[in-house]
């Protein structure tokens, strides 16, 4: 089994690497236009162009794989994901409003699963040069550096990354989690690709994370901070869309450490 996930890796490595060619390509040429799904949330031509390019390379290689991608199928069928049919998990841009303002702070990201079983994860950020991926059991990498978290234990010196959904009417207990932290931590950072976050988390350059996303979102990164040694959980309760494995509802990912101090502060009263 080992050599197939190898193999899935090297392809997703590939992928990743293009994608991002493609999205610093349209960046640089301006060639990409912008539209607006439900409720304000951005999304780019080149969104859509990546989507495709990812989802039918993958098609190509491994016609009898599932797909879940953000931008061609986000309502697959939860029971999809429970048998042993490998599951792609594609965000084929990370930090779409960044993107679209010249940000640097982009990733694509990749996840395969199996079971409900996280087997690999590939983020790649094109602006930035930066590859990180995991694959499960072997740890994790930013390009072929070995990761490991912070090993931050005192929340007061903590930074702390989170984010805010595109859904203004959502905004309010988010702001009170935010204030209850932002007086015990050291800093927050809002960089605007949870992928990245989580994979920062897994690099130490973030000592905690916390937002609620979309599987696509999370479903790469969780294996690259889990695989560095950081400890993932949920600070709220599940809807029942997705299954537990993707379901990034009320997500926390930090260091083992701050891991119950940071959830506390979640869940204390307002
Ligand atoms: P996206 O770029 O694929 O839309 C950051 O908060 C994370 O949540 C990103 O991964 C982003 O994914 C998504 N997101 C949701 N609402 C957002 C918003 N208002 N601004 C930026 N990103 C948002
Ligand atoms: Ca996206």
């Amino acid at each position: 089994m080992a050599n197939i996930e190898e193999e899935w890796l090297a392809f997703a490595k590939q992928l990743a690497v293009s994608a991002g060619e493609m999205m610093v390509e349209a960046r640089d040429a301006s060639a990409f236009v912008r539209d607006y799904k439900m409720d304000h949330e951005l999304v780019t031509s080149t969104d859509i162009a990546v989507d495709q390019f990812i989802c039918s390379r993958i098609e190509a290689r491994y016609p009898s794989h599932r797909i879940l991608s953000e931008e061609s199928s986000p309502t697959m069928s939860l029971s999809s994901i429970a048998d042993d049919v490998p599951v792609w998990v594609i965000d084929p841009i990370d930090g779409t409003v960044n993107f679209a303002h010249g940000h640097h702070h982009v990733a694509v990201s990749i996840g395969v699963y199996v079971a409900q079983r996280r087997v690999l994860g590939v983020v790649h950020a094109p602006f930035l040069n930066e590859c990180f991926w995991a694959l499960s059991g072997a740890g994790a990498y930013c390009n072929d550096q070995p990761l490991s978290v912070s090993g931050e234990n005192t929340l007061r010196n903590a930074v702390v990354a989170t984010g805010f959904p595109y859904q203004k009417t959502a905004l309010v207990p988010i702001i009170e989690r935010v204030s209850r932290i932002l007086h015990h931590c050291q800093d927050i950072r809002r960089n605007g690709s949870a992928a990245l976050d989580l994979c920062w988390v897994a690099a130490g350059r973030l000592d905690a994370y916390f937002e609620s996303v979309k599987p696509w979102d999370m479903a790469a990164g969780t294996l690259i901070a889990e695989e560095a040694g950081a400890r993932v959980g949920h600070y709220l309760p599940r809807g029942t869309l997705w299954p537990e494995v993707v379901n990034g509802d009320g997500l926390l990912v930090s260091t083992p450490d701050l891991f119950d101090d940071v959830m506390a502060l979640m869940n204390a009263p307002a």
